[in-house]
């Protein structure tokens, strides 16, 4: 595109304009208006040219002679422009005979004249069809620059004597418009009427391809100027088929070139659904393939590319190939604009053969939504990959003598002609594409002036040609197969399939501006780059969002606490542990079986230490141990729960057991194993259950994903992938049925049992009511967290922090409950006896304390009634006493004995008097 710039000029020619055909240029518009009744034209000329044949030449003459003269003697208006002397004459003079001599000669020069421009007119023409595509609405409408430059080839071709000598070249036109059936109508215009075609001329993809899919049926080179469709380079479809015009396969070495370049190995496409960019796509995709580029996305459209656009924004795609016309390119810049798919983080490649300001015309004409600054933003930054068309050495002279900036200054002469704004940078369609279509004219000349020499022995001539003369058109493609020279735009030479081997340019679009970054010769894998990149962010563009990972872990602050709170319960756990070792010895420990007790001391152990395992996450372990702590947890926790759970378990099952036997001897002992055996029997069917279920599906680190979150500090192409680890086997669900079914009948079941026994004392068992009690808290909990826990499953720090309290709420209650009352107990009677007389953990029933009471009262009583009594005796042995001191004398001896036996039958009366009230 920049090669628009480069505006050095070495010569100047002047321009001619062709003759044949007619161009009406509106004077507003830059638009041609073509009318072409070239054929019409030509036909009555072969006409008149043969029936001239056909008449003697010296009839002709004299018949035109003596009609002349009598004209002149009949005073003919026409001779006196002739000769105005004789205006005034009204017969034939006598020099008449010398006029007469003079004007048969002049006649017979003209005549011969005539008669030599005649015979080549018939004979000595050689024909070519050109489809332009011109007024189109879609598509390419390169013709309106390159009819122009093929009519200039034309002019120059016809101008070389040492070209087609005694031939000329004539090109007979039409618009296509680029729809390939106005294409096919345009060619069959041109084959069924005469003149003979020796050759078409097409450009336009979609048109080239139907025309040269038909010429092949006339025997018909078919030479396209403007085509770029990597399926026009299938020689069995097409096999009379030549381009100027490289192939758009071109471009793909190139952009692979530069994604290596930029270390971008994920790029998506958007295509127009048409043939020529589906086919560019498949090879751009082949190639992609081989160099380990991934292509995240193919999103193609017909008209509009809104969803195209949408898709690619949905698959975060950032290096992206656009494949369109350009009509589309600015339906495709505006919807880019309006989802943002521009700026730093992306890079657009577009097709390089758009005019320098595409993006910026026609937006109201075709409903544009997006204003020219918008269309200039989104433009912004975009690389660009095309062909060369112009030769690079503007200073070299090609095979018409002119340099391309010769070529240049003529085609813009012609243009401006044609009301072409040119000196404000309005290029018609085309523009990039007018050396080849120049180039084309020349190669058609230089391949029929070698057919020409070929044929010359054969007897057989190229205006001989005919639509079914195979041998002439085997001729024809064989010149234009090993036509080689160099034209404006560079080396016109053809592979074997027909296309054109061109150098690839580079542009990026910076402020506006085309600027071109480098060459690559993909024969010669040599990219030339002159590093004038710029990009809107700091670096280069990435090809994909940077997605980090990030795993989310337990709160450091949360474990934390967790942690110190089961170690201090592991700690309490032991100290109890000790404390039942320790006072084994004493009816408040024995009588609560301690070993159970132990065994649930052991089990809230570890269940503390299960928590620890719960929140050990990727924070702490490596990804390749995290396996392991998946079974410490469950092992720990479930074995935890069943010893603890097990141990009160057993105890309420024993006190249920001695309540409903019908006759139960109350100085019975609890014989220990019963219950040893019961936890026994839930700790077997958990180990059987664990076993199982680590043998078969063991336990796995599953990481869940979650949707993408913009990092703190939001950088366009960064993102975080939050993700969390679970451990899960393939089974599950199963699994985890199979332990919280088994658990939660335990639960149940234990739940029962304790509400059934809740008034219920049993000597042997003496701390029952509390276990009961730890029962409900368990259940209640156990309840609640199982399924809060799996609700709440995708949040590390609820569900951590959730299943920790309720373990270590369990864990601490229950400890508390069985354990407290006996260490206050044993705190407050140190020594055993009195600990003996009072059993607190008997739990001193409502009756006892009644009964307790009463006798403590009647105690009182009693104890009054005694004090009563002896007063009583003191005061009679005191009366006595009085009474044998009066009495004193003879008798007092015999007396006082007599006194003193009466006093001792009254004391023991009155002792069996209280006796008997204390009976
Ligand atoms: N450079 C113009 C190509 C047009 C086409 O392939 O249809």
């Amino acid at each position: 595109m920049t090669s628009l710039r480069s505006s050095r000029v070495s010569q100047c020619h002047t321009d001619v304009s062709h003759k044949n055909n007619n161009f009406n240029c509106s004077r507003t518009k830059p638009r041609i208006k073509f009318k072409l009744k070239a054929d019409r034209s030509d036909r009555l000329c072969s006409r008149a040219r043969a029936s001239a044949s056909a008449i003697s030449m010296l009839n002709l003459y004299v018949i035109i002679i003596n009609r002349v003269c009598n004209s002149i003697a009949c005073k003919v208006k026409a001779v006196s422009t002739l000769h105005p002397r004789l205006v005034a004459t009204r017969k034939c003079p006598c020099s008449m005979t010398v006029v007469r001599a003079l004007l048969l000669l002049l006649l017979f020069f003209c005549a011969s004249s005539s008669s030599f421009v005649t015979a080549s007119d018939q004979d000595e023409v050689l024909h070519i069809g050109g489809i332009f595509p011109i007024n189109g609405e879609g598509g390419w409408q390169g013709g309106q620059a390159c009819m122009p430059a093929a009519y200039l080839a034309l002019e120059d071709v016809n101008k070389r004597a040492d070209l087609l000598p005694g031939f000329q070249l004539r090109l007979h036109s039409n618009d296509s418009e680029c729809e390939p059936g106005l294409g096919a109508s345009v060619m069959y215009n041109l084959l069924y009427n005469p003149p003979q075609k020796l050759l078409l001329l097409a450009g336009c993809s979609t048109v080239c391809t139907t025309v040269a899919e038909a010429a092949k049926m006339w025997n018909l080179m078919v030479l396209c100027y403007g085509a770029s469709s990597p399926a026009l380079s299938d020689r069995r479809r097409f096999p009379t088929l030549f381009r100027t015009h490289p192939s758009a396969t071109v471009h793909n070495p190139t952009r692979i070139r530069l994604m290596k370049k930029f270390g971008w190995s994920r790029v998506a496409i958007l295509q127009q659904a048409e043939e020529v960019f589906i086919s560019t796509v498949e090879d751009l995709e082949a190639r992609c393939k081989e160099a380990g580029i991934e292509i995240v996305t193919r999103q193609s459209f017909l008209s509009d590319p809104g969803d195209a656009v949408r898709n690619l924004r949905r698959q975060d795609a950032r290096i992206i190939v656009g494949l369109f016309y350009v009509v589309a390119a600015r339906r495709v810049l505006c919807d880019l604009y309006k989802h943002q798919l521009y700026g730093s983080s992306y890079v657009w490649f577009f097709i390089g053969w758009y005019e320098d300001n595409w993006f910026e015309v026609n937006l109201e004409k075709e409903g544009i939504e997006c204003t020219a600054a918008q269309m200039r933003t989104a433009a912004e930054g975009h690389l660009t990959t095309e062909a060369l068309m112009w030769n690079q050495n503007q200073n070299q002279p090609t095979i018409s003598g002119m340099t391309s900036e010769d070529f240049r200054v003529r085609l813009n002469n012609k243009l401006r002609t044609e009301k072409y704004d040119i000196d404000n940078l309005r290029y018609p369609e085309g523009y990039q594409e007018a050396p080849l279509a120049y180039d084309a004219v020349w190669a058609v000349a230089l391949a029929f002036n070698k057919t020409m020499e070929r044929l010359m022995g054969t007897g057989k001539s190229l205006k001989n040609f005919t639509y079914t003369d195979k041998d002439i058109a085997d001729n024809i493609y064989a010149a234009i197969n090993s036509t080689s020279f160099l034209g404006v735009s560079g080396i016109v030479a053809f592979s074997s399939q027909g296309d054109r081997i061109a150098l690839t340019q580079i542009e990026q679009m910076t402020e506006g501006q085309y600027v071109k970054l480098g060459y690559y010769d993909t024969q010669a894998d040599n990219l030339t780059w002159l590093n004038r990149e710029k990009w809107a962010g700091v670096k280069v563009p990435q090809d994909r969002t940077v997605v980090r990972r990030e795993l989310r872990t337990v709160s450091l602050p949360l474990f934390a606490c967790v942690t110190a709170v089961a170690a201090a319960g592991v700690c309490i756990a032991f100290g109890l542990v000790v404390f039942n070792i320790w006072n084994s010895h004493r009816r408040v420990i024995q009588s609560s079986h301690p070993v159970c007790n132990t065994i649930m001391l052991f089990g809230c152990t570890l269940c503390l230490a299960g928590l620890v395992a719960l929140g050990a996450d990727g924070r702490f372990v490596p990804q390749d141990q995290f396996a392991a702590v998946c079974q410490a947890r469950v092992w720990l926790l479930s074995i935890g729960f069943t010893l603890a759970y097990g141990a009160m378990f057993s105890k309420v099952w024993r006190v249920h057991r001695f309540t409903t036997k019908a006759k139960v001897d109350p100085k019975k002992k609890v014989e220990p194993w019963k219950l040893y055996t019961m936890v026994s029997g839930l700790l077997v069917i958990d180990a059987v259950l664990l076993l199982s279920w680590q043998l078969r599906d063991p336990l796995r680190r599953r990481v869940e994903l979650f949707p993408l979150e913009d990092p703190p500090n939001a950088l366009d192409d960064v993102k975080i992938r939050p993700e969390l680890e679970h451990c899960e086997s393939e089974h599950n669900t199963i699994w985890l049925g199979v332990m919280y079914g088994y658990k939660g009948l335990v639960l149940v079941f234990g739940l029962f049992l304790a509400y059934e026994t809740r008034s219920v004392k049993l000597r042997q068992i003496n701390d029952s009511r509390y276990v009961g009690m730890s029962i409900y808290n368990v259940v209640v909990l156990c309840l609640i967290t199982a399924p809060v826990s799996m609700v709440v499953a995708s949040q590390q720090d609820a569900s951590f922090g959730f299943v920790s309290l309720a373990v270590i709420f369990c864990c601490f209650l229950s400890m508390a409950l069985i354990f407290v009352p006996k260490v206050i107990e044993v705190i407050r009677h140190p020594k055993d006896r009195a600990e003996s007389k009072y059993n607190p953990d008997a739990g001193m029933s409502k009756e006892d304390e009644e009964r307790y009471h009463k006798l403590l009262a009647e105690n009182d009583q009693l104890q009054q009634l005694i004090t009563a009594k002896e007063e009583k005796i003191r005061t009679l042995k005191q009366k006595i006493a009085e009474r044998d001191a009066q009495r004193s004398g003879g008798q007092t001896v015999i007396g006082t004995t007599a006194i003193q036996q009466q006093t001792t039958i009254q004391a023991a009366s009155i002792t069996q008097d209280i006796q008997d009230e204390h009976i």
